[in-house]
């Protein structure tokens, strides 16, 4: 959507730029790579409540749809329904916002680029207005996010006297950011991404021998202790907030294993980790290619990692979901490219059919699951039709001219 992006797969913010961040592309070579990603507490989800670790399919009769009016009345007893929004949202969308939406995640302007620019300045006019909005209207706010390898500030990793900054500065330049707008948002924000993406598709900590755009300076310079210290810091300052773990491709059996493993060892250490965000970025299809990390991605697999996770007790959320036209591994051209009129019906109907199973398993798993949050509103505003990626996707359930789409009728009729 708005702010950030200028690069294409792989590319991003590995030096604290505030460029985008997007997750490791699945390209060949020519053409343009297809691209890679980079509520309420347990409200309208009492089954959750204090239960997050039921675990497994639910067995008891599933509650009634709430009526055909709007997203979030259909899904009430069910799970609440956000969306990724900028600080035009409101504006642009407000229409669609208000009538379908319980919760809102701004989409960069909680990131650490755009709240601390400059050390010990923050700028939180764009996402206080997100906010506001939210409380107006009488929607939740789930905040993203404290600590990530992208849209960071250069000034972060540079030390006072010049050179690189040192494990206790950067340690404590965390702790200062996080204390600060935690406070801000206290009361505010009911759920935090404090970690995002640290754990790589074959299970690895996110380091700094990953490619470009894709280092973690945070891993690099303060070694894995990193993570649970941002949660402390995320804790301490607001005691009330959910504390999420948040990351891409957790369908990949691997990843989904190390994310597992992570959060169990911060759970047996004490650390304050309440949720898994799996964010969701799909495709129209899977890959045909073992190598790609779409070869995996089957609605089995991503309910495995629900199950997996909510297994430890914690809330499982879809942070951000989408449904790219695009086929990972496969090379598209400016040819190729969709438009509104290669936007078939028959690709619409392969859309909704598609978005239909998600959702499917979603509702199976509407006691782990606290919240479906979609990556943006409708298809005239969304990452994968930002510039950067040079080419238009129509990822959401509503078309660029607020309609509903059929992938929405899918997503409904039930
Ligand atoms: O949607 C965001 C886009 O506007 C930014 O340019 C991009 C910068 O990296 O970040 C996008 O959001 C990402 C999110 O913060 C984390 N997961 C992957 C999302 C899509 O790239």
């Amino acid at each position: 959507m708005s702010s950030g992006g200028t690069s294409t797969g792989g590319a991003a913010g590995s030096s604290g730029s505030a460029a985008a961040g997007r997750p490791p592309s699945d390209a060949g070579a020519g053409g343009v790579p297809p691209i890679g990603p980079g509520g309420a507490p347990n409200g309208g989800n009492p089954a959750v409540a204090g239960a997050a670790g039921a675990g497994g399919t639910p067995t008891a009769e599933l509650p009634p749809a709430g009526g055909n009016g709007s997203l979030k009345d259909k899904f009430q007893n069910y799970f609440p329904i956000g969306a990724a929004v900028d600080a035009n949202g409101p504006t642009t969308h407000g229409e669609l916002l208000s009538r379908h939406f319980d919760s809102v995640t701004p989409e960069n302007e909680m990131k650490f680029a755009s709240l601390q620019p400059t050390e010990g300045q923050f700028t939180y006019g764009p996402a206080d207005r997100i906010v506001q909005y939210a409380s107006q209207n009488g929607m939740k706010v789930r905040g993203h996010a404290l600590v990530w390898h992208s849209q960071n500030p250069d000034w972060l990793w540079q030390g006072p006297g010049g050179g690189t900054v040192s494990k206790q500065t950067l340690l404590a330049r965390m702790k200062a950011h996080i204390d600060a707008v935690a406070k801000h948002f206290r009361g505010k924000v009911y759920c935090w991404d404090v970690v995002n993406e640290a754990v790589m598709n074959d299970g690895h900590l996110r380091g700094p021998d990953e490619p470009d755009g894709q280092k973690s300076r945070w891993l690099e310079l303060i070694g894995e202790e990193y993570i649970a210290e941002a949660f402390r810091y995320a804790h301490e300052a607001d005691p009330d907030a959910k504390l999420f773990y948040n990351d891409f491709y957790n369908y990949i059996p691997d990843k989904q294993q190390a994310i597992y493993e992570l959060m169990k060892k911060l759970l047996e250490a004490g650390v304050p980790v309440h949720g898994v965000g799996l964010q969701a970025h799909l495709n129209i299809e899977p890959s045909t290619d073992p190598m790609n990390q779409a070869y995996h991605q089957h609605v089995e697999k991503l309910e495995k990692a629900i199950q997996l996770y909510s297994s430890l007790g914690l809330e499982v959320q879809i942070t951000e979901l989408d449904l790219s036209l695009y086929i990972p591994g496969v090379m598209y051209t400016e040819d190729t490219f969709y438009t509104a009129a290669t936007f078939t019906a028959e690709l619409k109907a392969r859309q909704a059919a598609r978005y239909r199973a998600f959702f499917e398993m979603f509702r199976r798993h509407h006691r782990e699951l606290t919240g479906v949050t979609l990556w943006g509103i409708a298809d005239d505003n969304t990452w994968l039709s930002e510039f950067a990626s040079m080419r238009k996707d129509f990822p959401l359930l509503f078309d660029d001219r607020h309609m509903t789409k059929p992938a929405y009728d899918a997503v409904m009729d039930w």
